[in-house]
């Protein structure tokens, strides 16, 4: 069963890539590649109503302190122009690429990344397109669910989206464990609708 959608509605598809969704992807989440026909059939759902499909892209230099090679936390994922910052295979693009992490940021969710030089945020182009698209309800899938999709919904929110994550189209890290059900009640204690 898909969303019900809007021409007001959009659809935000996080971080479909191969790192994260290949079993033998850098950062892998398990169950990543699980979600593709799911994600597919949302896309569709989303196209036929009229609403609004954006993706968002990891999109990191070989070198940034958003790895633990540099100082932060990640092996090293979704390298600019690499195989595993691609979008999968297979996966229906039909609206705008939103790529995040390019500078020495983290970049988890899809509307601001973190300069991590400065310590301040910036926003993406994300919340622009949807603007302009007259969007006021957003749907958010993909990976992972306690990082990207996490900082996405949330952050939705604060812009004052009506924001739903339908949980069985992400997976989650759980870097420590616990960690997917810590997300999913941040969501929800941030006002995420989760289905
Ligand atoms: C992500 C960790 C590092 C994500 C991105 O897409 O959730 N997680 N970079
Ligand atoms: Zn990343």
């Amino acid at each position: 069963m898909t969303q019900t959608y809007l021409p007001s509605t959009a659809l935000v598809v996080v971080d479909m890539q191969h790192d994260f969704a290949d079993p033998d992807g850098s950062l892998y989440v398990r169950g990543g590649e699980q979600l593709l026909d799911g994600v597919n059939a949302e896309i569709a759902a989303a196209q036929a109503a009229g609403a609004t499909v954006v993706y968002t892209q990891d999109w990191h230099p070989e070198s940034t302190p958003h790895f633990a090679k540099d100082g932060g936390l990640w092996p090293v994922h979704c390298v600019i122009g690499s195989h595993g910052a691609a979008l999968l295979d297979g996966l229906d693009v039909v609206g705008e690429v939103v790529r995040k992490g390019d500078g020495p940021e983290d970049g988890y969710s899809g509307f601001t990344v973190l300069h991590l030089p400065t310590g301040t945020n910036r926003g993406t182009k994300l919340s622009t397109i949807l603007d302009e698209n007259g969007v006021m309800s957003v749907v958010v899938v993909g990976l992972a669910g306690d990082w990207c999709v996490k900082e996405t919904a949330i952050d939705g929110v604060k812009l004052g989206y009506d924001v739903t994550v339908p949980l069985e189209l992400t997976r989650f890290v759980e870097l420590q464990p616990g960690d997917g059900d810590r997300a999913v009640e941040a969501m929800r204690e941030s006002g995420v609708t989760l289905v």
